[in-house]
């Protein structure tokens, strides 16, 4: 049969580069890199590691093809391949008969980072009639857009633009976490003359090595670092006059609350020199426009994650650095479908709202704390997702697991996730998991959390299904394209697994489109293009405008922002009708270890120093990728990062073995020596074993996983998002002689 050259694209991060496959008799025998689309750089795929595997993977030994259902006792490594038909029938008959005895909210499911399209499982849920979806909420993007709205009426971009004159980056490290369109970006105004990078990371990342200026906080200070930013601004009078006096509501509260925050004051609390805050806070005033962008270091620091960003909005928004080309843009709402359309929760919110386990516990995030919101976003006629702005709050699902309370929840779906790596909490939710009556997990790979499901159904991966990434519509951006080839074997994509479940579940009538490339076709119609169009330039795109809140009605009154006041309101109107403070306040730190712990570690020589873990680093994805053998030459260890100083306290150097320790358990890393503060210590996350296979070891992720020492535990959460930590944590640490089991790899993978 003849050759033919398609356009398709590589889905190993969220860019979904370009790719032309060479597909013969079905297969994809040959894959290029496609410049001519999104993202329109051949030097982004000359630079990526990752796009070259999707050959492999695609068709990969150690792939699930079929669906299997387990034989043997939970974790065994017993299964059986089962047609689609019996798997999904059994799994209906079970959900059904399990809501019938326990209620929708019975079933729980688990998702992960930006990997696929999610809103059909949140459809499948919605229908199913429970509120139980977990993820990565109020950890990984909610804490960021919450604030943004509340303090704008919407999400706020960076604009970098030659005319950019500094840059912040905040708590984030896109050297590795992005290495792609963004970064290159960075790395262009890190040459600059004109504009001024400043860096803001404990560490002394490869972003960092490109700034003017680093300021290396301690972990978790990073809401006084912003409100003595505030504090500099004000007092030296760089702030923005007119635009504040036209457009910030309470800013006299605000010159009040951020007296006490003096550069001195804050250089206690940060160990930050006070002359580095004042350079850095002049820049980003004087210098204007000045965008700034935060991340991961920023969202998860449990209780100060609400005031941090409120407080990195009040430094956007006084420097009136709002909406002028080259600063911080407010996105626009999407001309296609939007995701809360998608999910088809809007129709559901009473029912759900019912049986949410948050209300009591996060006001904001929850159904009752999105209507709120919900109030403010549609004056400007913009929807957020609905989905995982409520998500549930692990603590609460895993204890309704536990024990039944304030209902009982028995049944878990796992699409594209890890969650005993990639969860707070590891022997938690592996107690939990183990006692359900359900557990159906969708994955590419017999990962350790599918190593313990009942089913595992096989997943579609890139190329051999449609992408349509679209930031949970908050922007005006969609990008992605066809399939190159049909699934092979008998994966399916996620779209169809749950169509089917939902059909056979009564929810005929909400799956109307009969393939995944349909939907996606009619959520891009309301914007005018065709899906061939579309997977023809990769891209649907419509740049935000500048200064919409001067845009004006047909009484010519400008529309302003979509807040409460229609101003930006640096002290907020809604935030104290949910509990919270109208001006950011920081919270405390997350403690991992109990003075008992701590004193009887001491005893035996541990170290009690701080932690901050999950520093992304190429070429892995959180737990992926450890399977490619190429990837594990070239970083094969879990590493936990330190300095000198605190090596020398540890008595350690490079290449040695450190067991690290917190109430909740332990996990071993082994030692490389790098620039950052005295006392810190970064671990890596994700790690396990693929090579391992499914032997009933779980893939060692027993042994080096940092989630074994980490909590999700609402008491120390966040109080109106319910945030919990990866960062500014605490642990114990020592030196450990014994060789683990990753000092030989295995040489079978
Ligand atoms: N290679 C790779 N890329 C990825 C991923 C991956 O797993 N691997 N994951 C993807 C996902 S899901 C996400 S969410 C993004 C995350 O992308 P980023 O937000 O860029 O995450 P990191 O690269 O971990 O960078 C966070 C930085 O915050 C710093 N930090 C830690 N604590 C603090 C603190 O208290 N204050 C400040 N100011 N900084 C702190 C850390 O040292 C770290 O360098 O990356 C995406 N890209
Ligand atoms: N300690 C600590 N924990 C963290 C973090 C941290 O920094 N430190 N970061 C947190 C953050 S920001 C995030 S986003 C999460 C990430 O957590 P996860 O998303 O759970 O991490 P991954 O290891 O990338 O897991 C993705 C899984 O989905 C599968 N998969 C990939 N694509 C698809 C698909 O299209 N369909 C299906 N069905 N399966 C697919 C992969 O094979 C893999 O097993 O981790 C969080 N946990
Ligand atoms: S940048 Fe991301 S999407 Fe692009 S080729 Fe690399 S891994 Fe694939
Ligand atoms: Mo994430």
């Amino acid at each position: 049969m003849s050759e033919n050259i398609l356009k398709t694209n590589c889905h190993f991060c969220g860019y979904l580069c370009g790719l032309l496959a060479t597909v013969k008799d079905g297969r994809v025998i040959n894959l290029e890199p496609d410049p001519s689309r999104y993202p329109y750089d051949e030097r982004i795929l000359a630079g990526c590691h990752r796009w070259k595997k999707n050959l492999d993977i695609l068709d990969g030994a150690d792939r699930v093809n079929y669906p299997l259902k387990r034989t043997g006792e939970r974790g065994s490594g017993q299964w059986m391949r089962v047609s689609w038909d019996e798997a999904l029938d059994d799994i209906a008959n079970r959900l059904s008969a399990l809501k019938q005895e326990y209620g929708a909210g019975v079933l729980a499911s688990m998702i992960g980072g930006p990997h696929t399209s999610f809103w059909p499982l949140h459809r499948f849920m919605t229908l199913f009639g429970s509120p139980n979806n977990m993820g990565i909420g109020q950890i990984c993007w909610n804490p960021r857009i919450w604030m943004d709205v509340i303090t704008f009426g919407w999400t706020v971009e960076a604009d970098i633009r030659p005319e950019t004159g500094c840059v912040f980056i905040w708590g984030t490290n896109p050297a590795e976490s992005d290495n792609s369109v963004f970064w290159r970006t960075l790395l262009k105004v890190g040459k600059s003359a004109d504009t001024k990078l400043v860096v803001i990371d404990p560490r002394f990342t490869r972003t960092a090595k490109a700034a003017d200026l680093w300021l290396s906080p301690k972990p978790g200070t990073d809401c006084t670092l912003a409100l003595s930013m505030l504090n500099v601004i004000i007092e030296h009078e760089l702030y923005d006059k007119q635009f504040v006096d036209e457009w910030c509501h309470g800013f006299d509260e605000l010159v009040e609350h951020v007296k006490p925050y003096t550069p001195e004051y804050a250089e206690n609390i940060c160990g930050i020199a006070a002359e580095d805050i004042c350079k850095a806070a002049s820049w980003f005033a004087s210098l204007a426009p000045s965008a700034l962008i935060s991340g991961r270091g920023i969202d998860q620091v449990g209780q100060s994650v609400a005031p941090t960003h409120r407080a990195i909005c009040c430094l956007r928004a006084i420097t009136g650095n709002i909406d002028v080309p080259g600063s911080c843009v407010i996105a626009e709402g999407s001309d296609f479908v939007s995701e809360a359309d998608l999910e088809l929760t809007l129709q559901h919110m009473d029912e759900l709202s019912k049986l949410c386990l948050n209300t009591k516990y996060t006001p904001l995030q929850c159904y009752e704390g999105y209507k709120q919101v919900e109030a403010l976003t549609e004056k400007a006629g913009r929807k957020l997702p609905v989905r995982y702005l409520t998500s549930a709050h692990p603590d609460l699902v895993l204890r309704a697991m536990e024990t039944s309370e304030p209902y009982a929840v028995r049944a878990l779906i796992v699409e594209a996730t890890n969650p005993l790596l990639t969860y707070a909490d590891t022997h938690r939710v592996y107690n939990a998991l183990m006692g359900l009556d359900l557990i159906v997990v969708l994955d590419y790979y017999m990962t350790p959390t599918a190593q313990i499901a009942d089913y595992v159904l096989p997943s579609a991966a890139a190329i051999e299904r449609p992408t349509f990434q679209a930031h949970g519509g908050v922007g005006n951006i969609a990008y992605g394209g066809a399939a190159a080839v049909k699934p092979y074997y008998e994966r399916k994509t996620d779209y169809d697994i749950f169509r089917a479940l939902g059909i056979r579940l009564g929810q005929k009538e909400n799956w109307r489109s009969a393939t995944f490339e349909q939907a996606c076709s009619q959520t891009l119609a309301p914007a005018g293009m065709s899906w061939e169009e579309y997977c023809e330039q990769g891209l649907y795109f419509r740049p935000p405008g500048y200064m919409k809140h001067l845009m004006t009605d047909d009484e010519m009154r400008p529309f302003g922002f979509a807040t409460t006041t229609g101003k930006i309101e640096l002290a907020s109107e809604l935030l104290p009708k949910l509990g919270g403070q109208r001006l950011p306040e920081p919270g405390h730190a997350r403690q991992l270890c109990s003075s008992e712990f701590i004193a009887e570690k001491e005893c035996d020589s541990w170290l009690h120093l701080y932690l901050i873990t999950g520093g992304r680093k190429q070429p892995y994805n959180a737990s992926m990728y450890m399977n490619i053998p190429s990837f594990r030459k070239m970083r094969p260890y879990p590493e936990v990062e330190m300095n000198e100083v605190t090596a020398n306290r540890l008595g350690v150097k490079l290449g040695d073995s450190v067991i690290l320790a917190t109430d909740n358990g332990q996990a071993a890393f082994k030692v490389v020596i790098t620039s950052m503060a005295d006392d810190l210590i970064h671990a890596d996350y994700g790690w396990w074993h693929p090579e391992w296979g499914d032997d009933g070891r779980l893939g060692g992720m027993w042994e080096s996983n940092i989630n074994c020492l980490t909590s999700c535990s609402l008491d120390q959460s966040e109080a109106l998002i319910g945030t919990w930590s990866y960062n500014a944590l605490d642990c114990m640490a020592k030196k450990v002689d014994k060789v683990l089991s990753w000092d030989e790899p295995s040489t079978d993978m």
